[in-house]
């Protein structure tokens, strides 16, 4: 708690110098930030969209919302350990509330698992990872959030733009307005946290009224999921970890590994010539990535389909977490 506080403080003071030496947060093009809206709100208008929403969400003296730029230097996982994060991630509490999801939709589970191929267990594990199962989808108020990382954001200001159209259209499609659509600081919003852009792009109407609604239909939560998992090539039937030993003429330190602990996806054939115990019943062209999660603890190869669920979170504490949590939901199912 101490390390978070300080770290955060550092993430404040930080910026406190920066608009102290530029007088006020600026972006490349030194606008200053009612201008910024001003132009924001002309280009959703002639997008068709509400450009009302932004106002509403800065109300009548429009500050960068200093919360989200604090948090994006915030990242809780970065400065965790993995055991304690994996023990939050698979606490009794989320295990035993997954089985209750499991059991209160397995209808609309088992027709998606059976249509995408993805398991009922990795759909559920991903929905208690997000929000606890749509019990906590962020209180922050994402096209603030949005509209200020498109304005205070170095690196990908045209990313946090288009989220921020998008965020528009899903406060219209599902009733909310500039303060009440709510989510992350980043702009992931409803029950699987998905970006507004993948809202359109990656969202499945499950429910069957037509429309994709990720914060209150819970079929459209499961069959979107689902959806994403699919065209980032989930392998169906494929597992997803193996465990593995380097051998004594291939020590660990020969391995490459990179700011997440992982090494790059190298072909099974590779670490077999090696001398790894490898996967049974697995081509020997996929690719394998090699993970420790904890210093002496047990080697692993990891699969494409780890690699799936990276694709949805780029972190290796959050992949590991949410195939454990689904491998015990399926047993428990
Ligand atoms: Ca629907």
């Amino acid at each position: 708690m101490l390390n978070i506080m300080k770290i955060s403080m550092l993430a404040l003071i930080t910026l406190l110098t920066a608009c102290a030496s530029t007088g006020g947060l600026t972006t490349a093009q030194n606008q200053s930030f009612e201008v910024f809206l001003q132009a924001l709100e002309e280009e959703a208008q002639a997008q068709g969209l509400n450009a009302y929403l932004i106002k509403e969400a800065f109300g009548p003296h429009p500050k960068p919302f200093l919360q989200v730029v604090k948090a994006q230097d915030n990242q809780a996982e970065l400065k965790d350990a993995f055991t304690p994060y994996f023990n939050r991630m698979l606490s009794p509490t989320r295990i035993q509330k997954g089985g209750e999801i499991m059991a209160a939709h397995k209808d609309i589970l088992a027709k998606t698992s059976r249509a995408t191929g993805i398991p009922e267990g990795v759909i559920v594990a991903l929905w208690g990872a997000e929000t606890n199962y749509g019990g906590y989808m962020g209180n922050i108020p994402v096209i603030k959030a949005l509209a200020t990382l498109a304005y205070t954001d170095t690196r990908r200001p045209a990313f946090f733009r288009r989220e921020l159209f998008n965020a528009l259209k899903v406060a219209e499609l599902t009733g909310k307005n500039g303060e009440s659509l709510q989510g992350s600081w980043a702009g992931a919003v409803g029950q699987n946290q998905f970006m507004p852009s993948n809202w359109f792009k990656m969202g499945r109407d499950g429910d069957g009224d037509g429309k994709v609604n990720l914060i209150d239909s819970e079929a459209d939560v499961v069959a979107s999921t689902a959806n994403y998992l699919v065209q980032a090539g989930w392998i169906e039937g494929q597992g997803w970890k193996w465990l593995t030993m380097p051998p004594e003429n291939h020590p660990q330190e020969k391995i490459e590994l990179n700011s997440r602990n992982l090494s790059k996806p190298i072909p099974l054939i590779m670490w077999k010539k090696w001398g790894y115990t490898t996967p049974e019943n697995v081509p020997e062209n996929t690719a394998l990535r090699f993970y420790q999660p904890v210093a002496e603890g047990p080697n692993y190869l990891l699969g494409p389909n780890f690699d799936v669920i990276l694709d949805w979170n780029y972190s290796s504490f959050f992949a590991f977490s949410v195939l454990s949590l689904a491998d015990i939901l399926k047993q428990e199912s």
